[in-house]
């Protein structure tokens, strides 16, 4: 076992080029990059097939310790080069990572767009409800009230609820996580990458020096306690009221389901149009890829 982590780290990490990394001690993505590379470890997903995109933050930094294909990308708009990836090598297991801010405040419309497209692709959105990288600025997620650098009397504007959001917009899997229940987690970001369509996994994560030092949990263990004392499951959640829920959120898969995702409907339009339009074209030329990804994709653990 021991041997086992110790080689998925060896294999996955750029471990000689990259480190240390620059995340603050107790960060929650820490724990959020243990649990990815496990996932796609335990999948037998060759490590030139797998691609990890991000945008711009302290999340945004993550593809520059993993050793798959890897961009960092622009702020907001790691889904739209993920996108441009998949259709052009719809072999590829493809994933991206970002913050709260990265995927709702400036990449909200490329997030919303993504999951009702149906994209055959993981998305990893790592809610530390602050942007981080940038000092403190509340973002979409920082709840009503609390305090940030920008919010000094605390903040006057309502939090999404990104998970929810994801499934009101049409993603085909949606999961939210914890950095806490971090065995769940690894489940949890497997469950979603051998997902054929648009997979959502929200992962409730600890700015303890933004976030928590401006609103009383200066510290990772304070942070673990509360995602420990307010985190629910999914079906316990759906028994209690709406009072009772007040201040905790549900942890566990909210949406999975089954229907057409872009790339194979994109495929499937080209050959068309190609048999349509230019049937004496050899086909080798034009490169009507099926989606294969989950051919890669072998791991029972
Ligand atoms: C176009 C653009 N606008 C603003 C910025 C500045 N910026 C960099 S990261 C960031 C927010 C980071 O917050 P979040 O996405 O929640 O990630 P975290 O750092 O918390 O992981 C901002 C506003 C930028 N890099 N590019
Ligand atoms: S600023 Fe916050 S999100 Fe960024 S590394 Fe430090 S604790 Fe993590």
């Amino acid at each position: 076992m021991v041997e086992h982590a110790a080689k998925v780290r060896h294999d996955f990490l750029r471990h000689d080029m990259q480190f240390p990394h620059v995340w603050c001690p107790g960060c929650g993505l820490g724990i959020v990059l243990g649990a990815l590379i496990r996932a796609t470890a335990d999948l037998d997903i060759p490590q030139d097939e797998l691609v990890l995109a991000s945008g711009i933050g302290c999340t945004g930094r993550m593809p520059a310790y993993v050793d798959f294909n890897t961009l960092h990308t622009t702020h907001g708009r790691s889904l739209t080069f993920a996108t441009g990836i998949k259709l052009a090598n719809p072999g590829l297991t493809v994933l991206t990572v970002m913050g709260d801010g990265d995927a709702t405040a400036i990449g909200g419309n490329h997030f919303i767009h993504a999951a009702r497209r149906n994209l055959n692709m993981t998305a990893i959105i790592v809610n530390n409800r602050i942007y981080g990288m940038t000092g403190g600025q509340y973002s979409p997620t920082t709840p009503y009230g609390d305090k940030a650098t920008t919010a000094m009397y605390g903040n006057i504007e309502h939090a999404f609820n990104i998970a929810e959001l994801a499934v009101t917009a049409g993603a085909s899997f949606v999961a939210r996580g914890t950095v806490h229940h971090v065995p769940q987690l690894d489940t949890l970001i497997k469950k979603g990458i051998r997902k054929k369509g648009f997979a959502v996994i929200e992962v409730i994560s600890n700015c303890h020096t933004y976030y928590g030092r401006q609103n009383n949990m200066p510290d990772p263990v304070a942070h673990q306690l509360w995602m420990k004392e307010n985190a629910v499951s999914v079906g316990k959640a759906a028994k209690m009221s709406a009072e009772e829920m007040a201040g905790k959120f549900s942890i566990g898969v909210l949406a999975d389901v089954d229907k057409p995702f872009y790339s194979e409907e994109y495929a499937k339009i080209r050959q068309r149009a190609c048999d349509e339009v230019a049937p004496d074209v050899d086909e080798a030329e034009i490169k009507c890829e099926p989606d294969r990804s989950d051919e890669f994709i072998s791991g029972s653990r």
